[in-house]
């Protein structure tokens, strides 16, 4: 199973999900592999909890008679290992938004109204009447957990029914473990830095970091950032090293986050998501010859464009006077 790089709790479970269907009901091993890294806390707290079959590869070395099945992702998107490779996968799970563009494979199961990917491979083992056993219902009932992580999420029936038939099989005190992992303090840097370069512009935030810890830094702020009062847009862009990663979200009023992301990275580089909540990356070669100022304005300009926003001038999100003041 080859998940998107950098995966994500429902990436990682799909996968997982889909090891044990193939393992049970036709005696064949499987694997997880992703490129990238998974940085995020509570993501890592996962995997030492859970012991997931996951493989972090650089590149993807693959015999003759291996199945690649991708998950989470399509053949289309930039963000997987098959990526600029002749590798054509067998099978493709996923529930992101259709790319622009198709492509043949022999098997496709593609339904972006299901909140998680998680939620068709939930479907997939329980018709095959195969036990997920603790740790991977506790693992899909994250991935579940993580992929709702909106104010209004839209949840189908299929969702819900996964999720009442996983419940009962999680460790919940795991899962509780999971969602409360220790934070490093680099963690705590990130946040001050992003605190202090928020921008609001008419309900949208902007946040910049010329540097952070790792990739999914500017996911956590993005939830974090989207969370606030008056606020039903953000982008949040952050260097590291040398790439330039970029997560959007929209409230429910917010419109298309994927759509407005899109037009960001148009010729620069490429994203995917859902409608409130996108992710994507300027890698480090398109971005050579741009010094930060230039390529920092270009992507704020085109951003308050995609998002028909006229205040170009932004006010602070917590000017330090103010708080000051109220003491
Ligand atoms: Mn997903």
């Amino acid at each position: 199973m080859v998940a998107h790089n950098n995966p994500d709790p429902d990436a990682i479970a799909t996968g997982w999900a889909l090891c044990k269907l193939i393992g049970e009901r036709l005696g064949k091993p499987g694997r997880v592999i992703a490129g990238g890294a998974v940085s995020r806390a509570e993501n890592r707290r996962m995997i030492q909890l859970l012991k997931p079959p996951l493989d972090i590869v650089d590149n993807l070395e693959t015999n003759p008679d291996d199945a690649i099945v991708l998950v989470d992702c399509n053949p289309l998107a930039n963000n997987h290992l098959l990526q600029n490779t002749s590798i054509r996968p067998v099978a493709v799970i996923d529930h992101h938004g259709p790319e622009l563009g198709s492509f043949r494979v022999p098997f496709r199961d593609l339904r972006p109204r299901t909140a998680a990917s998680a939620t068709i491979a939930a479907q997939y083992i329980r018709e095959q009447q195969v036990e997920p056993g603790s740790d991977l219902a506790t693992a899909m009932i994250y991935a579940l957990r993580t992929d709702t992580r909106t104010e209004q999420p839209t949840l189908s029936r299929l969702d819900k029914s996964a999720i009442a038939w996983l419940t009962p099989k999680a460790d919940h005190e795991k899962l509780a473990g999971i969602e409360n992992a220790p934070l490093p303090r680099s963690y705590y840097a990130d946040m001050l830095l992003a605190m202090e370069n928020t921008f609001i512009h008419d309900g949208a935030a902007l946040c910049f970091l010329p540097q952070a810890s790792g990739p999914e830094t500017v996911a956590e702020i993005a939830d974090l950032l989207v969370r606030c009062e008056g606020i039903h847009r953000v982008l949040c862009v952050a260097m590291v090293e040398g790439d330039v990663y970029l997560s959007a979200r929209s409230s429910p009023r917010g419109g298309d986050a994927n759509a407005a992301l899109q037009a960001v990275l148009k010729g620069l580089g490429r994203g995917g998501g859902h409608r409130h909540r996108a992710g994507g990356k300027v890698p480090a070669a398109a971005c050579d010859g741009i010094a930060g100022p230039d390529l920092h304005n270009e992507l704020r300009n085109r951003w308050l464009a995609a998002c028909k926003i006229e205040q170009q001038r932004g006010t602070r999100l917590v000017p330090r006077r103010e708080i000051l003041e109220h003491l």
